[in-house]
């Protein structure tokens, strides 16, 4: 299995959790804030099999993108997503 730790911008995350709950994929949703702007964001959690990743990768591809936002005197571009996908040792559900 696979640990997908996605931070999403605020503005994309309610479609982004209806595709994945379409596709019967479970998510956690954390509320986060990003260390540099020190605004709001999304952490979502899913815990995938391998043969579904390209699947949440993909829906969360095409349902966000990267835009410039004003950061001090200048500005920064921010992603619609960052995606951390590591490898999970286990799994247990209780
Ligand atoms: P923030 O930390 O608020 O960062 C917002 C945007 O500001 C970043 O967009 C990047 O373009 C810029 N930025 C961040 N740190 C910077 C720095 N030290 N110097 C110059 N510019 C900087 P993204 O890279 O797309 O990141 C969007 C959000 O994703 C971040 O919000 C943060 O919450 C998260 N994130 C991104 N990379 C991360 C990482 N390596 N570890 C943990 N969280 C990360």
């Amino acid at each position: 299995m696979k640990l997908i730790i996605a931070i999403i911008q605020n503005e994309y995350i309610k479609n982004i959790l209806y595709k994945l709950m379409d596709e019967n994929i479970r998510t956690t949703k954390l509320a986060s804030t990003g260390g540099f702007l020190k605004s709001g964001n999304t952490t979502l959690l899913i815990g995938v099999e391998e043969d579904r990743l390209d699947d949440v990768v993909q829906i969360i591809e095409e349902n966000c993108e990267s835009k410039k936002v004003k950061a001090g005197d200048g500005a920064v571009e921010v992603g619609g997503a960052n995606l951390f996908i590591l490898d999970m040792d286990r799994y247990v559900r209780i």
